[in-house]
């Protein structure tokens, strides 16, 4: 271990006052469920629909010793080791003979029955330590009944009294059936998950943050920062970075909050004004000349990874894609490209040949499209490059250009104090979800903008977060995923600056997270949440 992991492993994540005490789950509101699929819901989840809300009132301490089994699901998201912690130091302080079982790779170690018991001796050298390398993770679904009953089987014979799935809104929908199921079968076990995702679209009026965005912005903004200062300093290249999240731009709109770049595309509102992709390309040569006109042939140009989901015309040739690759699942991507209807083909033969073989790969095991292996930055660099020389004299600057891909590097860095300590505070709830017998939920930590000491804790019922959305080009019901709010409080900042930010290089440089010293340094959180908090009823 270097030294500041071992100055990190001895970090106490301080807990929420409320969690100090003996708790009881209270009965709150139950919340209404989608409206267009309320009759499904219904009948998908006949003995958890309803489940209320929950909050938390001092109660009785618990007795019973409790057996856990935790599992992490997806990708990376810096903080997942503690809610391991959380969990785990819970389920001690409820009963000191409590067990803490990791499933191993993710999802898939429940169905093949491939498990660890965490020990204080193995989890202490990963408290506040980045990654998931402990149990590992996977993308697997349990969705077969075959892996519905061995999962069953593995909870009985290992005597469980709960599952904590941490993971996304897929992750998350998957919770909600294996509660489900357990149920239906008489099984007592209680499963709780636990909002995790660097993208930031597990948010709902109760979550007000999955864990991850926070390190992950963090990191990327570190590194958009000091690009911008090397763009100043050498004043020769436009950098297009690409920065991870998936479909929803949350990332890009909170890390150009933290950077001021030049330009930030932002998906969700491309596809209000429904942009085609020239018309996004014509943009960003403006802004170029503009700058060119000043003097500046240099500059921060920042692209969510899912930006091609929501260009009117490729967003029509993927949903072709999924449903032909759902349809015709014998045949090869190859050939299902001769199925494209005359508009979807013309798009896909405009597109340059590597992004052409990228958008056929195989989804995920969710059916989403792998945009992280979409290279937009560089399709958006060459077509910028190519509408440049189309503009001849009307452009008199020199384009010298840089793809860069702010990715992985943002997932399993050490949590920043504000991860360390949300999800040693979700892991405390989720203990608490299931000492108290509640299944079906999603732990939830509240007033995440105020001091740690001060923050709340629900449960959330996981059905009335669901609604029906595309998957592997059928209707499925799934937990809805947060896009970017255009008429919310975080996108009305960017509009409000972002026009000074275009020539001005009002570049800020947030450097790397602070782990020690000041508060004002070490505690800060994203302008996602504080600008969300600012306008919410409790403030
Ligand atoms: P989750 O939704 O599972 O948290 O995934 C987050 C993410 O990092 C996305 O931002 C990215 O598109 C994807 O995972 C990459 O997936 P993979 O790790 O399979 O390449």
């Amino acid at each position: 271990m270097t030294d500041l992991q071992k100055a990190r492993s001895e970090f106490d994540p301080k807990l929420p006052k409320i969690l100090k005490n003996q708790l009881t789950a209270k009965s709150q509101d139950v919340l209404e469920l989608d409206q267009e699929c309320a009759a499904e819901l219904k009948e998908a989840f006949p003995h958890t629909y309803a489940n209320p809300l929950l909050n938390f009132v001092s109660g009785e301490s618990p007795s019973r010793p409790l057996k856990v089994g935790a599992v992490f699901s997806g990708g990376q998201a810096a903080g997942g080791h503690n809610v391991l912690s959380g969990l785990f130091d819970a389920l001690k302080k409820f009963h000191p003979e409590s067990q803490l079982y990791g499933f191993i790779g993710g999802p898939r170690g429940l169905f093949i029955d491939s498990y660890t018991e965490i020990t204080s001796e193995i989890l202490d050298p990963y408290r506040n330590q980045g990654g998931f390398d402990l149990i590992g993770s996977g993308r697997d679904k349990i969705e077969k009944p075959e892996q519905f009953e061995a999962t069953a089987q593995v909870v009985k014979n290992l005597g469980l009294d709960g599952v904590v799935i941490i993971g996304g809104d897929d992750s998350n929908t998957n919770a909600a059936f294996l509660a489900e199921y357990f149920l239906q079968h008489n099984i007592d076990c209680q499963v709780v998950g636990v909002p995790k995702t660097i993208d930031g679209d597990l948010t709902n009026q109760f979550i007000e943050m999955s864990f991850g965005f926070d390190s992950a912005c963090k990191t990327y903004s570190e590194i958009i920062g000091n690009i911008a200062r090397d763009a100043l300093s050498a004043g020769k290249y436009y950098f297009f970075i690409k920065l991870m999240g998936r479909s929803a731009s949350h990332i890009a709109l909170e890390c150009a909050l933290q950077t001021h770049a030049n330009y930030t595309l932002i998906g969700e509102e491309v596809q209000k004004e429904e942009k085609t992709l020239q018309e996004i390309v014509n943009d960003i040569a403006d802004l170029i000349c503009e700058r060119a006109d000043k003097n500046k042939n240099y500059g921060v140009i920042l692209i969510p990874e899912g930006i091609v989901e929501f260009i009117p015309e490729i967003k029509t040739l993927i949903s072709e894609l999924n449903h032909l690759l759902a349809e015709k699942s014998d045949q090869t991507p190859e050939s299902i490209k001769e199925h494209f209807s005359s508009h979807s083909r013309e798009c896909y033969q405009t597109l340059p040949l590597e992004i052409q073989a990228q958008l056929l790969k195989d989804r995920d095991p969710h059916g989403n499209v792998q945009v992280s292996k979409i290279e937009s930055d560089r399709l958006l660099l060459q077509m910028v490059r190519t509408e440049l020389k189309k503009r001849g004299q009307k452009y008199q600057g020199k384009f010298s250009a840089q793809p860069y891909f702010c990715g992985y590097e943002g997932r399993s860095g050490l949590p920043s104090n504000f991860d360390t300590q949300y999800c040693y505070a979700l892991g405390y709830v989720a203990a608490l979800l299931i000492e108290q017998k509640k299944t079906g939920y999603m732990a939830c930590v509240t007033h995440l903008d105020q001091p740690v000491e001060e923050w709340g804790i629900l449960g959330i019922p996981l059905v009335p977060l669901m609604c029906k959305e595309m998957r592997k080009g059928k209707m499925k019901i799934v937990i809805r995923k947060a896009l970017v709010d255009l008429d919310g409080p975080v996108f009305a900042e960017f509009k409000r600056l972002r026009q000074d930010w275009r020539c001005q290089d009002a570049y800020v440089y947030p450097g790397p997270i602070q782990f020690f010293g000041d508060a004002i340094l070490t505690d800060s959180v994203t302008e996602t949440l504080r600008l969300k908090n600012r306008k919410a009823s409790w403030v």
